[in-house]
């Protein structure tokens, strides 16, 4: 077992002074920690973007991914050996916009990740263009008389797709942020929580002050398993923003209905027939050679 202590890179963060992605990261070591997990059984996958930056300073078993591509890579990794923990670290721009579509097809099967959103409503490595959480009519280098579209509500989108977790948490609020990084990474079954994280270089309008001035704490009454109250919660016309555990069920994970993987994980599975493996790569050497000639 690698000593959790790795977890404190010596590469120091690259991101902006007051930066909540400075929260997002620490909450997630400290997560970690509380889970002590043995770091050859976790793997974080990135996407690309600020908050996948965070890979150079986490030490831990990680996947630099494709902006918007971290979670069918974590969903690949999760099939090959479903004995390890796998997070993914992402953005709003990857994980709701450019991956949106695998977003939605991994709520949809409870597929056994946890996400953790970087949700600072812009494209923050770009340099600040409109993302899929910006508010309608926000102005940006992109879309300089006011973006048409309404955001993407990712939380009523999670409930309604299949999610078995879903929670909100503020990156100005570290404290409250760790229990909710704890409780997503023991959930089983696909968890999402996405974290208020303010880009104080290019969001001038979703700032720490906008945040401390609508957020408020889910509290103890709240019950879990209320989808309808869940839904309310997360359309409330309102415009305050709520904290904590929105939604929260359990049920079989796709990796649980998997009957292959009730054999044990695949990378430790026997090949019966090696030589139909070797024939099946062969045509997937074939196939790759063509494709090399035609594009030349
Ligand atoms: C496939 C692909 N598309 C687009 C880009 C360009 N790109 C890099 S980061 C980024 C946006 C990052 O925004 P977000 O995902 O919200 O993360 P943040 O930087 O705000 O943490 C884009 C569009 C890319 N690198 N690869
Ligand atoms: S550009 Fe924004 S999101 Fe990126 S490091 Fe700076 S403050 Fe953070």
């Amino acid at each position: 077992m690698i000593d959790n202590v790795n977890l404190y890179q010596p590469r120091s963060p690259t991101w902006c002074p007051g930066c909540g992605d400075y929260g997002i990261w620490a909450s997630l070591k400290n997560a970690i920690k509380i889970m002590n997990w043995d770091l050859d059984k976790f793997v974080i996958v990135y996407g690309v973007g600020c908050s996948g930056n965070m890979t150079d300073f986490i030490m831990s078993h990680g996947f630099h991914s494709l902006h918007g591509r971290a979670l069918p890579n974590a969903e690949g990794i999760k099939i090959a050996n479903h004995m390890l923990n796998v997070v993914c670290v992402v953005g709003d721009g990857d994980c709701y916009g450019e991956g949106g579509n695998h977003l939605l097809h991994a709520m949809r099967g409870n597929s056994d990740i946890k996400v953790l959103v970087h949700d600072n409503r812009v494209y923050g490595l770009t340099t600040g263009q409109t993302s899929p959480t910006s508010p309608h009519g926000y102005k940006s280098k992109s879309t300089p008389l006011g973006v048409i579209e309404y955001p993407v509500n990712p939380l009523s989108l999670a409930i309604t797709q299949g999610a078995s977790f879903v929670a909100q948490g503020f990156a100005g609020d570290i404290t409250h942020l760790i229990t909710l990084v704890t409780a997503v990474l023991k959930h089983r079954g696909f968890a999402i929580l996405n974290v208020l994280q303010p880009c104080v270089t290019f969001n001038k309008v979703n700032t720490y002050t906008f945040y401390r001035e609508r957020i408020y704490k889910l509290d103890d009454k709240h019950d879990l398993r209320d989808r309808e109250k869940a839904l309310s919660i997360v359309s409330d016309p309102g415009h305050k923003i709520p904290l904590g555990i929105i939604y929260q069920v359990e049920r079989p994970t796709y990796q649980d209905q998997e009957i292959v993987l009730q054999q044990g994980p695949l990378v430790k599975q026997i090949i019966k027939n090696p030589s139909e493996h070797a024939d099946l790569l062969a045509e997937f050497s074939e196939v790759e050679k063509e494709s090399y000639h035609m594009a030349g």
